[in-house]
């Protein structure tokens, strides 16, 4: 088993460096490559921060330039072009904490086929720095999705996840922006592809700002139906 690990940039310079170095210090021996990719926003610092990185990590970081908007274009490309077995699916803002690569990797060594995930809500995951309302919203809909989808997944919208690639490379994928972090496990579930959660810490970033606004909070309910009650035939690209 190795990885690609995919690491989206739009305004992050040291929360990048950080996250790179602190897989590369841990997990190493699994890691084929780094994709980051990169979009028209992307910062000057962060355009300097990975030509740094380039040179720091010779062979080991690929960059691209999304065709695709938004994040969920930045993923669908990274995911078509990724060589790794497996997909490490994170951020580079330090909103998924690198240190718990290592861990995702391991548990996906008893459970190659299936998806290992980030949860905030299970037992030992927590959010520091959310806002009480984010929380109490990001509850109720975790609660309605896994009602919807009936799965005892505790939190699906936190995009932090490794997966097998040959399943995400064989999925039609839609939505482009930030509900494409629901859609690449939903999707999967339909397919019947197993998914085992591990406790995770989110801390709020400390640099750069989200691209994510709360409102559009309300369009993950739309791929969660889409997606619940289209044909199988229909989800993969066969
Ligand atoms: N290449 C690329 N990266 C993006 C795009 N939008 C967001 N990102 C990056 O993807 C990661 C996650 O995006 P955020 O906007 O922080 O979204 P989030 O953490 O899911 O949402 P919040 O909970 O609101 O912070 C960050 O590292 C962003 O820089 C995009 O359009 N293109
Ligand atoms: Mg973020």
């Amino acid at each position: 088993m190795d990885v690609s690990v995919i690491l989206p940039v739009v305004n992050e310079t040291f929360s990048l460096r950080k996250t790179i170095e602190i897989i590369n210090n841990t997990s190493s021996s699994f890691v084929k490559e780094y994709i980051i990719v990169i979009c028209k926003f992307t910062t000057k610092d962060s355009i300097a921060e990975i030509n740094d990185l380039k040179k720091d990590f010779p062979g080991l970081i690929k960059v691209h330039n999304q065709i695709k908007p938004y994040l969920g274009g930045a993923l669908q490309e990274a995911f078509q072009i990724a060589v790794a077995s497996h997909i490490i699916l994170m951020a580079s803002d330090l909103e998924t904490d690198p240190w718990l690569v290592e861990k995702l990797i391991q548990e996906e060594l008893n459970f190659e086929y299936g998806i290992v995930t980030a949860s905030r809500w299970i037992r030992g995951g927590s959010f520091k720095g959310y806002s009480k309302m984010k929380l109490i919203l990001n509850w109720i809909f975790q609660k309605m999705i896994s009602l919807l989808y009936l799965s005892k997944l505790t939190d699906m919208t936190y995009a932090f996840r490794i997966m097998p690639t040959k399943v995400m490379q064989s999925i039609c994928w839609e939505e482009l922006r930030h509900p494409f972090l629901l859609e690449t496990l939903i999707k999967p579930i339909r397919l019947k592809i197993p998914v085992k959660e591990i406790p995770a810490i989110w801390e709020a970033r400390i640099e750069g700002d989200s691209q994510n606004t709360f409102l559009r909070t309300f369009s993950y309910l739309k791929i969660a139906v889409k997606a619940r009650f289209q044909s199988i035939q229909s989800i993969t690209k066969d």
